[in-house]
C-alpha cells in the first residue's frame, strides 16, 4: 500500500511546531514528499514538476493557518492547487441547442469506450432524453455484438451505423480502439469526425494508464481533437494520478468517472475528490457522509447554541459521545482521516470503547441540573457521582476537564460548524471538504 501523503508529510515536518512563518526549507522538505507521493500515484514526471513550482509559488512566504499544523498547511495548498489544476467539477453531459446531441468517443483498446457508451446512455435517459448507441467498430465482429447486447439489455436504442433521422436525440458513438497510439486510428476518428456533426469528443481513458497517459492525451488531442475525458476504472487500484496527466495533456477537463462494470457505474467527475483520491488523503468525505448519518440534526442544533454560549452541557457532551460510538469503532475512523495512522499509533493500548463507557456512566450518575450547570459539581457532589457510576473521583475530575477543554477549543475558534461538528480542529477541521467515494 502507499503511504499517504498527509502521514509522509507529518513526519517530514514534525519538528515544526507552533505558528508563523514556513521556512524555505520547511516548504523544500515537504515538497520532496509531495513529489514522490505524486509519482506513485502515477501522475506523468513532467506534470508533477510543474505541479509541485506550482505549489512552491502559492507556499511562498504562506503562514501556518491556526489550527493546523506545517503539514497540514502544506496539504491545504497542495489539495487547493489541484482542485484548481483538475479544474473544477463537471457539470455532466451538455446537450446540444439543436438535437441530435452527438457524442464520440475515442480512446485506446480495452479503455471502456463499449462500455462507457451504454453508461452515457443510462445517463441522457435518466435526464430526460432519447439515446441511442451507434457501434461504428468494424474492425472486430464481436466489438459491434458487444454493444448490441449490452444496449438491449439495458433497454437503449442501438444501430450499426448513423441513423438519417429518427426519435433519439442523443447518439453515442462507439468508435475502435488499438492498442497503442497510431497513425492509422487518428486517421479513421478523423475522417469519421469529419463527415459527422460532433458535438463533443470524449476521450475514454484507463486510470491506470501511468506515465503513457501523457502521450496518450496528447496524441488524441492534437489528431483528433478532444473536448473531455472520461476516467474509467476507478474502482480499482488506481491512485487517480492518471486525471492530471490526462487533463493537463489535453487541456481538457475530466467530465466522468468509471467506478464499475455495470451500466450504472459512471459518475459525474468531482474534483476535490480526486484530489483527495491523489494525495492519498484517506476516505474523509465517507467519513463525514457517516458523521452526518450519525448526527441527529435538532440535538446538534442545541449542542452548537450551547457551544456558543459558553454552556456546553454534559447533557451535550453525552450526546457527543453516543454520536462518537454510533460511527464506529474510533480505530476505523482514525484511518479515514489524514495523520490518523498517527494517532492510532498513540492510543495503542487504549481502549477507547471502554473509556467512552465510563464518561457516559458518569453522566449517567449526574441529576439532570447537575448536567446542565457543570459548575455545580463540587467535591461533596463529585465523590457522590463516582460512588454512583462505580468510578474513582480522578475519573469524574477527567470527565469535567475534558468537557472544559471542548468548551475552551470551540470558543477559540469561534465556529461551530452547521452540521453541529467543531470547525478548525486540528486534524480534522481542513479537511471537511475532501474525501474520495472513489
Ligand atoms: N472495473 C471496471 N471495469 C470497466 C470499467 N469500464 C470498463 N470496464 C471493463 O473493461 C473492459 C473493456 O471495456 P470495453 O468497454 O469493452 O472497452 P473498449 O474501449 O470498448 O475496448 P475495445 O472495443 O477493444 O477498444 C470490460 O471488461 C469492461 O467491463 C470501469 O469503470 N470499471
Ligand atoms: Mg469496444
Amino acid at each position: 500500500m502507499f503511504e499517504a501523503l498527509g502521514d509522509r508529510l507529518a513526519a517530514a515536518l514534525k519538528k515544526i511546531s507552533g505558528r508563523g512563518v514556513l521556512r524555505p526549507e520547511d516548504v523544500d522538505a515537504g515538497l520532496r514528499e509531495v513529489r514522490l507521493a505524486l509519482l506513485e500515484a502515477d501522475v506523468n514526471f513532467k506534470v508533477v514538476k510543474e505541479f509541485v513550482e506550482r505549489v512552491r509559488a502559492r507556499l511562498a512566504g504562506a503562514e501556518i493557518s491556526p489550527g493546523l499544523t506545517a503539514p497540514q498547511t502544506v496539504i491545504k495548498a497542495v489539495d487547493a492547487e489541484l482542485v484548481e489544476l483538475l479544474g473544477g467539477n463537471s457539470e455532466g453531459l451538455r446537450y446540444a441547442s439543436h438535437p441530435p446531441t452527438v457524442l464520440m468517443l475515442v480512446g485506446l483498446q480495452g479503455s471502456g469506450k463499449t462500455t462507457t457508451a451504454v453508461k452515457l446512455a443510462l445517463l441522457a435517459r435518466r435526464d430526460g432524453h432519447r439515446p441511442m448507441v451507434v457501434g461504428l467498430d468494424r474492425r472486430r465482429p464481436a466489438a459491434m455484438e458487444q454493444l448490441k447486447i449490452l444496449a438491449e439489455r439495458n433497454q437503449v436504442a442501438f444501430a450499426s451505423e448513423i441513423p438519417k433521422a429518427g426519435p433519439e436525440d442523443v447518439l453515442i458513438l462507439d468508435t475502435a480502439g488499438r492498442l497503442h497510439v497510431e497513425a492509422e486510428l487518428m486517421a479513421e476518428l478523423k475522417q469519421l469526425k469529419s463527415k459527422v456533426k460532433v458535438a463533443e469528443t470524449l476521450l475514454v481513458a484507463d486510470s491506470m494508464t501511468g506515465q503513457e497517459a501523457v502521450k496518450v492525451g496528447e496524441a488524441f488531442g492534437k489528431e483528433v481533437g478532444v473536448d473531455g475525458v472520461i476516467l474509467t476504472k476507478l474502482d480499482g487500484d488506481a491512485r487517480g494520478g492518471a486525471a492530471l496527466s490526462f487533463r493537463v495533456a489535453t487541456g481538457e477537463r475530466i467530465r466522468f468517472a468509471g467506478t464499475g462494470e455495470k451500466p450504472t457505474d459512471l459518475e459525474v467527475f468531482h474534483a476535490e475528490r480526486m484530489a483527495s483520491r491523489i494525495l492519498g488523503m484517506g476516505d474523509v468525505l465517507s467519513l463525514i457522509e457517516k458523521a452526518e448519518a450519525a448526527v441527529d440534526k435538532e440535538k446538534a442544533a442545541e449542542v452548537e447554541r450551547h457551544l456558543r454560549a459558553g454552556q456546553l452541557s454534559f447533557d451535550d457532551f453525552l450526546s457527543q459521545i453516543r454520536q462518537l460510538r454510533g460511527m464506529g469503532s474510533l480505530e476505523s475512523m482514525l484511518e479515514m482521516v489524514p495523520g490518523g495512522g498517527a494517532i492510532k499509533g498513540q492510543l495503542a493500548g487504549a481502549n477507547t470503547e471502554k473509556e467512552m463507557q465510563k464518561m457516559e456512566a458518569i453522566i449517567l450518575s449526574m441529576t439532570p441540573r447537575e448536567r446542565a450547570h457543570p459548575e455545580l459539581l463540587d467535591g461533596a457532589r463529585k465523590r457522590r457521582i463516582a460512588r454512583g457510576s462505580g468510578v474513582q473521583p480522578a475519573d469524574v475530575n477527567r470527565l469535567i476537564k475534558a468537557r472544559d477543554a471542548m468548551q475552551k477549543l470551540a470558543k477559540q475558534f469561534g465556529a461551530v460548524n452547521r452540521k453541529g461538528r467543531l470547525a478548525g480542529l486540528p486534524g480534522i477541521g481542513g479537511f471537511q471538504k475532501g474525501g474520495a467515494g472513489w
